[in-house]
């Protein structure tokens, strides 16, 4: 295979070669000083340009669900780009992106059969904000201007999803322009009664009332939407307490307030159903999705709604624009071209259902962890898991960092949320990457200098 690395006169990568680029969500200069340089991807495995194999056990960044290396993928991009390698996506359309929307409505909830594209999972929030808050214009209901988010949730990193979202490190330095008339649940996380659960914890559908508090205190007919995502994802794989998503949907139906479901990292698979939608059982107004959408080829985000959304917008001049909304690259060819590609191997392959085989072996062996030094709680739903660490003290973080470091140095990929090591492998994991997974990290925790 020639190396895209000599095509394109790559040159070698030493420290001054990494000082241009700015990393994102990086820690620069911890990083360029001892580099982890990644080159090549197949099946469950990354290599290092120097050759050595690691076993990937967060899917890249929870978005390579079908594993890596798919020539069906690189098939369509490659045809598809020069084919037509841009088309614009205003007042013009091509058939990639009608196919890719009807694809996903065939695997979406009953009756969510609209679809918007976007460029990533960010887009897709702020897009899904925004038809919310039209959609309650559209309705009558103009005066629910009024989002609410959650503690610990995370919906990227535009100024909508940034306000949303419960992440300090992300709303403390931006806090003086985030969008304003935006409140929160608490989140769910709660050791002290469901430390070690498998799957859904018992205690917490209680929290919702603190829904029921906030429309208390600002009035429904000011809220426009609550946005969660069903299982936490970044923020160290929050599993919803049984029965909570369900009181969630009730509350908000009864007070005409959207339920946004922010899927990008449980959509396509990762619990065991298409949709975390289906899997827990709760239709949502909306739901937002990227990553695994493309298996993390090409960038790629969408927003599904319900008909009944859709409908509203449908009105006026039928030669009026509906929604002044929309990117250069929404619906764009190469990506729609790999979601194609994509949908193709999650059927063919029943990927999905793999999820839920896969998972009972998951869950044993991450809980085989339960007693390691430092280890507070071990959770999993599907197959994204997270082991939590008592914190170095007075270092908040520095552990999960510690931790993530000396696990890529053993020769895997996890990935550090906080104190929290997170797990979420590629759906074609076999039992042997499990054993491999846990094991490595089992050594790392126990080997964990205090
Ligand atoms: N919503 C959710 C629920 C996400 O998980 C986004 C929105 C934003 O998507 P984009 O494509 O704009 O990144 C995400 C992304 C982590 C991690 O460390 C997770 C994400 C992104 C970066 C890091 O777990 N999720
Ligand atoms: N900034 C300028 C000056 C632009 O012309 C555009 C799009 O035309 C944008 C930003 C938005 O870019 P995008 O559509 O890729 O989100």
């Amino acid at each position: 295979m020639t190396d895209i690395l000599n095509t394109l006169n790559v040159r070698p990568m030493t420290r001054e070669a990494l000082e241009a680029h700015w990393m994102p969500f990086s820690a620069n200069r911890n990083y360029k000083a001892k580099p982890r340089l990644l080159s090549r991807a197949k099946g469950m495995h990354y290599w290092t340009p120097e050759g050595r194999q690691i076993l990937d056990g967060v899917a890249g960044l929870w978005c390579v669900n079908a594993g890596h290396g798919r020539t069906e993928i690189a098939e369509a991009v490659g045809q598809s780009l020069a084919q037509m390698d841009f088309a614009p996506p205003f007042q013009m359309g091509h058939p990639l992106a009608f196919e890719l929307a009807n694809r996903i409505t065939e695997i979406a909830p009953a009756g969510m059969d609209h679809v918007f594209f976007v460029n990533s999972g960010s887009e897709a929030v702020e897009t899904a904000l925004k038809i919310a808050l039209q959609y309650q214009r559209l309705r009558g209901e103009g005066t629910r201007t009024r989002l609410i988010g959650r503690e610990r949730g995370y919906h990227g990193v535009n100024f909508g999803g940034m306000t949303l979202g419960g992440m300090p490190p992300n709303r403390k330095v931006w806090s003086g322009v985030m969008t304003a008339g935006v409140d929160h649940l608490s989140h769910t996380h709660d050791l002290a009664r469901n430390a070690f659960s498998r799957g859904q914890p018992e205690h917490g559908a209680n929290l919702t009332s603190e829904l029921e508090r906030l429309i208390g205190l600002h009035d429904a007919s000011n809220i426009a939407a609550l946005i969660v995502e069903p299982v936490a994802g970044s923020t160290g794989v929050l599993v919803p307490p049984k029965g909570y998503l369900q009181k969630l949907r009730e509350i908000c139906t009864k007070h005409g307030i959207l339920l946004i479901f922010d899927e990008v990292i449980t959509g396509f698979g990762r619990t065991g159903s298409a949709f975390g939608a289906q899997e827990f059982g709760v239709t949502p107004d909306i739901i937002t999705m990227a990553k695994g959408l493309t298996n993390g080829s090409v960038p790629m985000g969408a927003v599904l709604v319900s008909k009944e959304i859709y409908d509203a917008f449908m009105v006026g001049p039928e030669a009026a624009v509906e929604m002044f909304h929309g990117y250069t690259y929404s619906s764009h060819p190469t990506a729609c071209a790999a979601g194609l590609a994509v949908m193709d191997i999650y059927k063919r392959d029943g990927l999905f259902e793999r999820v839920k085989e896969m998972a009972p072996y998951f869950e044993d062996a991450l809980h085989s962890l339960k007693g390691l030094p430092g280890v507070t709680d071990v959770r999993n739903y599907g197959l994204m898991g997270a082991v939590e660490y008592e914190p170095f003290a007075g270092k908040p973080g520095a552990r999960g960092f510690d931790t993530f470091v000396r696990a890529f140095d053993a020769g895997i990929l996890v990935r550090a949320a906080g104190d929290i090591t997170a797990l979420s492998p590629p759906f074609i994991v076999e039992k042997s990457h499990i054993d491999e997974l846990v094991e490595k990290l089992g050594k790392v925790i126990r080997e964990t200098k205090v």
